[in-house]
């Protein structure tokens, strides 16, 4: 049977800075994502990129006095190095600069302006840069601000092509109506509604003429391509459109999830759908916008450079606890707090003390009472229905709380059964089995239902904690490490452990 396909991106960020724990927060959930479909068999698109043209890098280049590929381009390596080091497996990387991509994206603004969708007018309106965004003046905060991130606005006024939104208002409503599902949560739905649309949709300035670092208009040439037009047609543009028409296209749009921060909604929901109408294209399945990350009350920025570099996290922690503190502590879709101090609680509490611990404890009881061999003769007590009936739903309840996008609580799921098994050694008490003879098999059902616990929690886990669930298979010496084995049971009983390392270092807080 051909397996499902699952296309699913990440915004491309903007190299106009080195990258933050912020994108490093998209990134991870987009990649824990990707692994869990995968690991489902789904056939995973999985892809990132760069949004490379633009006033701003224009900007930040002449003020390092380089060209503007001098100043991206080791941003650019430095974010691949980045993904590497936090183990994120996507399928394709785009940079808006690649020559596919320019030309994809003349051909797609030229599709439009032969349909009649996309016209020549003139532009006089309010531009925030470092946004790349227009606005009205309804629109400002109250000191006549950009709304997003508060920063002085300038007047343009130039001839420019327009694309128009406004036909296509009533069919944007009426899809918003058909699918519901489309904007997640629902929240940002409302958002979208009662601010951008009912209001009514103006048509959209989609060139420039008074900068030139941007993809040129190909039928005139004095234009650049407004880089949000340019931005939102990577998603199409990677797959071959509008040239390959057959292949990647046609296997993998339309796109089953955009994830984007909420700043960036209204994009990728009112500008990317109308533009998508203008192609006779499908719309993508769902938009799902998250919260930011905070740091003192304020969103994390590139702009407000109030960051660390996150490998230094890494190399302080771990990728793991990186990954699994990105994954779990804020709950997913809204705003929550960055800090150290939160990343070094959270890997002590759930890392150390009931993953590490359970799992140490365990391959430890082994050795020491058998030698590290894996048996099960079958003597089974009540109790053990605490850990064996949860482990048995246990990859149901994470599959609707992953096609819910609920990511945090997957993880929370998964935890249940890892604290369930630290509650089960208490109960149990193999310590005392192991100064009764007559308990030795006793004793050995006891080893092996934590064993398989470990083993079903480690399959679980292998999207958000990869390098973990790696180890912990290695420890366990076992074969079955597919989502195919979950059933529990499955763990070999003619297995002998391997050593034991640590999974998780405590980490001493002053
Ligand atoms: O908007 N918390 O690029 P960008 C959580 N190029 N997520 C954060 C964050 C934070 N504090 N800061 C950034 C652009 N992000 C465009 C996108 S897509 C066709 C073009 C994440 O570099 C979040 O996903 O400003 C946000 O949407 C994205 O980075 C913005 O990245």
């Amino acid at each position: 049977m051909e397996k499902k396909k699952f296309y699913i991106t990440t915004p491309i960020y903007y190299p106009s800075a080195e990258f933050h724990i912020g994108h490093c927060y998209t990134t991870i959930i987009a990649d824990a994502i990707a692994r869990y479909k995968r690991l489902c068999g789904y056939d995973v698109f999985f892809q990132t990129g760069t949004d490379e043209h633009g006033q701003k890098i224009e900007k930040k280049a002449e003020e390092k006095g380089v060209t503007p590929k001098e100043y991206i381009d080791p941003i650019i390596d430095n974010a691949k190095d980045l993904w590497a080091s936090l183990g994120i497996s996507y399928d394709y990387f785009i940079r808006t600069t690649d020559e596919d991509h320019m030309r994809r994206a003349q051909q797609i603004f030229k599709k439009m302006y032969d349909n009649g969708d996309i016209y020549k007018g003139e532009y006089k309106g309010l531009y925030c840069t470092p946004c790349e965004s227009f606005w009205t003046e309804s629109q400002l905060d109250e000191d006549g601000h950009c709304p997003d991130c508060h920063r002085e606005v300038h007047e343009v006024s130039e001839e420019a092509y327009f694309f128009k939104l406004s036909k296509y208002q009533d069919n944007l409503v009426e899809f918003y109506e058909t699918h519901p599902d489309f904007i997640q949560p629902e929240s940002r739905k409302n958002e979208m509604l009662n601010n951008f649309i009912k209001p009514g949709l103006e048509d959209l300035c989609v060139s420039r003429t008074s900068f030139s670092w941007g993809i040129p208009v190909s039928f005139d040439e004095k234009h650049v391509i407004y880089v949000w037009i340019d931005a939102l047609s990577n998603y199409i543009t990677s797959l071959g459109y509008p040239e390959e028409l057959d292949d990647k296209f046609k296997r993998y749009w339309p796109a089953d999830l955009h994830l984007v921060g909420k700043e960036i909604v209204r994009f990728h929901t009112i500008i990317w759908p109308c533009m998508l109408m203008s192609l006779g294209l499908e719309l993508p399945k769902q938009v799902f916008g998250h919260g930011w990350l905070i740091i003192n009350g304020g969103k994390i920025s590139k702009s407000l450079g109030n960051y660390k570099d996150p490998r230094e996290y890494i190399d302080a922690y771990g990728v793991d606890a990186v990954r699994y503190y990105a994954l779990r502590e804020v709950p997913f879709g809204n705003d929550g707090n960055f800090s150290e101090d939160l990343l070094v609680a959270r890997t002590n509490a759930d890392l150390v003390n009931t993953l590490g611990n359970l799992v140490n404890r365990t391959i430890a009881m082994s050795k020491k009472y058998f030698d590290s061999k894996v048996e099960n003769p079958g003597v089974t007590e009540e109790v053990d229905d605490s850990i064996i009936s949860y482990a048995k739903m246990l990859p149901s309840l994470v599959e609707t709380k992953m096609n819910g996008l609920k990511v945090n609580e997957a993880l929370e799921d998964i935890f249940e059964l890892l604290k369930r098994s630290n509650k089960y050694i208490d109960d149990t008490t193999p310590w005392i089995l192991a100064k009764d003879e007559t308990k030795t098999d006793r004793l050995k059902t006891v080893l092996y239902n934590l064993l398989e616990s470990i083993r079903i929690s480690a399959i679980l886990l292998r999207p958000f904690i990869p390098t973990t669930s790696d180890k912990i298979f290695n420890m366990l010496n076992t074969k079955n490490i597919e989502f195919d084995t979950l059933d529990f049971g499955n763990l070999e009983t003619d297995i002998t452990l391997n050593e034991s390392e640590i999974l998780f270092q405590r980490i001493e807080t002053k």
